[in-house]
């Protein structure tokens, strides 16, 4: 790696350490908390257990992964499953792409099925990112999770949709998420309404849910964006 690539990682590790800081300040006490996976979202329960250690801030963590689930654990943050949750506040997690509506691209870490559960559980969805996960169009692949009985299907019918799905591997094998099913990340090119190729995907037979989520299906949708001036907030009015 070159010295150029190695800080622009630094910048952007920085950038997502910033806005994960920025949504661990927005915890109250006594909150149920819905914890995203992947890295950025790894800092933001670090620094929320950084409070809780603290100011004996008094809040139960949902995890969206095994691995967040670790994590919260790491940092001392007390879980709850979300069946057994009353209610969940808020839940703030990181993102793949985020599209000028505000449309998000999710899954790259494969728990993008919980992550979108958890996040219509909560009464409040806080994204966070660094500023290189905006985009003016969703136009990457689409994680799609599947059974795997029903691989073959979902393969042709994602084609069908004008998609070319590649089975996501890992070490030399078929990854497998949390839930026990494969990935096939879908690439369509740029998605023209991401509401309709959201459904469309998820009508196929043995999918289980896509990484689209809608700016329309999250009424308290809030996007945090960490940039060169700082973290940026932005809703849909
Ligand atoms: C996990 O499946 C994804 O939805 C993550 O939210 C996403 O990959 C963001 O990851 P980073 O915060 O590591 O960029």
């Amino acid at each position: 790696m070159s010295a150029k690539t190695a800080k622009a990682e630094d910048d952007v590790a920085g950038l997502k350490k910033e806005v994960a800081k920025a949504a661990a300040e927005l915890i109250e006490n006594d909150s149920v908390v819905g914890l995203g996976s992947g890295s950025t979202a790894n800092y933001f329960i670090e620094f929320l257990g950084e409070r809780v250690r603290k100011e004996k801030l008094g809040i139960v963590g949902v995890p969206t992964s095994r691995a967040s689930e670790e994590a919260a654990k790491r940092f001392g943050i007390m879980l709850c499953a979300l069946d057994e949750c009353e209610r969940v506040d808020i839940a703030v997690d990181g993102a793949d792409l985020i599209d000028a509506k505000l449309n998000l691209l999710k899954g790259y870490g494969g728990a993008h099925v919980r992550e979108k559960i958890v996040a219509a559980a909560a009464k409040r969805f806080v994204v966070i990112a660094d500023y290189t996960k905006r985009c003016r169009a969703i136009s990457l692949p689409v994680p799609v999770e599947v059974l795997p009985f029903g691989l073959r299907l979902a393969e042709k019918k994602l084609a069908e949709l004008g998609g070319k799905p590649a089975l996501r591997m890992k070490e030399g094998r078929a990854f497998v998420s949390d839930n026990g099913n494969f990935i096939l990340d879908a690439d369509f090119g740029e998605i023209k309404s991401v509401k309709k190729m959201e459904e469309k995907i998820n009508s196929i037979p043995g999918v289980i849910d896509n990484g689209l989520f809608p700016f329309e299906d999250f009424s308290q949708l809030e996007v945090y964006i960490a940039g060169k001036d700082g973290v940026e907030r932005l809703r849909r009015r």
